[in-house]
């Protein structure tokens, strides 16, 4: 049976990763494929915005290096905090921070510095452009966290005008995540990837979604939730300013986890 016609209740039962079965359940349980992407800045602002979103996501998006924060201690402040609203809400917490170096480098970047990443991030995401030891040298890391679930997105294509991501790009990237099944849970790409065969399951994420299609005039391309989810095959929707810059961003997450929803029942039905 295709994956994409396969329910996010049945594949958390048999996904290869323990994160991606965690995830697919509280998919399941939440019915909603909706990522928020918490771009703004102010963390005080982004952690209020995420307890009024908690309960209509799945998953929350964040760049930690984009947040003004006045001392190491307000990012331990911080990472606490989304942890404690990851539990009480039932959602995972995904650091979008597109890793691209070499295994011995990305180690450090993932473990240490002032972010310390692996130690709050359910899930975060990395290039494929520098080769399988990037896979490596991530998942030692997620290793020194045995007690917690850790897992990985490659990036395979990715949602900007120009990208060179898709087509064998994805391909590769494909093909270089299969030796990791229990760490990388999927893709950030613009619609499902070929599976090898039915024990494989990837979770794709799809950005660059809105309601209605466009652009942000600096390369962003936005698709609806129907175009990816029901059409393209894609698992979850990742939605930014189309919520955080609504007049009322509860109602409009509203909006896109029904939107993602029905994409993907009809997905199911048809
Ligand atoms: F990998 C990707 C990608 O291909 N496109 C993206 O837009 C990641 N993103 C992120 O998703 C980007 O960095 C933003 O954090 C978010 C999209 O935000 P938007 O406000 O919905 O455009």
């Amino acid at each position: 049976m295709s994956q994409t016609k396969k329910s996010y209740s049945e594949r958390s039962k048999t996904h290869p990763a323990a994160i991606g079965r965690r995830l697919l359940a509280i998919m399941a349980a939440k019915q909603s494929n909706l990522c928020i992407s918490v771009d703004l800045t102010s963390p005080s602002q982004i952690l209020a915005l995420i307890d009024e979103l908690g309960p209509k996501v799945c998953l929350v998006k964040t760049h930690i290096d984009i947040i003004t924060f006045t001392t190491p201690d307000s990012i331990t402040a911080f990472t606490t905090s989304l942890q404690s609203l990851a539990t009480h809400h039932n959602f995972l917490i995904f650091e979008d921070r597109k890793f691209a170096d070499i295994g011995s480098t990305v180690q450090h970047q993932y473990r240490g510095g002032i972010y310390r990443i692996a130690s709050w991030a359910h899930i975060t995401n990395a290039h494929a452009i520098p080769g399988e030891g990037i896979i490596q040298g991530l998942r030692a890391v997620a290793h020194e966290h045995p007690d917690v679930d850790r897992g990985l997105l490659m990036l395979g294509e990715m949602s900007s005008k120009g990208s060179l991501g898709g087509g064998e790009y994805l391909a590769k990237t494909v093909a270089m995540a299969r030796g990791y099944a229990d760490f990388v849970v999927g893709f950030i790409a613009q619609g499902a990837v070929e599976r090898a065969g039915e024990g494989e399951d990837f979770v794709v994420m799809t950005p660059g979604v809105k309601l209605e299609r466009g652009g942000d005039g600096l390369g962003q391309q936005y698709n609806t939730p129907d175009d990816v989810v029901g059409e393209r095959g894609s698992d979850v929707i990742i939605v930014g300013r189309g919520i955080i810059k609504a007049q009322d961003p509860v109602e409009e997450a509203e909006k896109y986890r029904r939107a993602g929803w029905e994409a993907y029942e009809r997905r199911l039905a048809n």
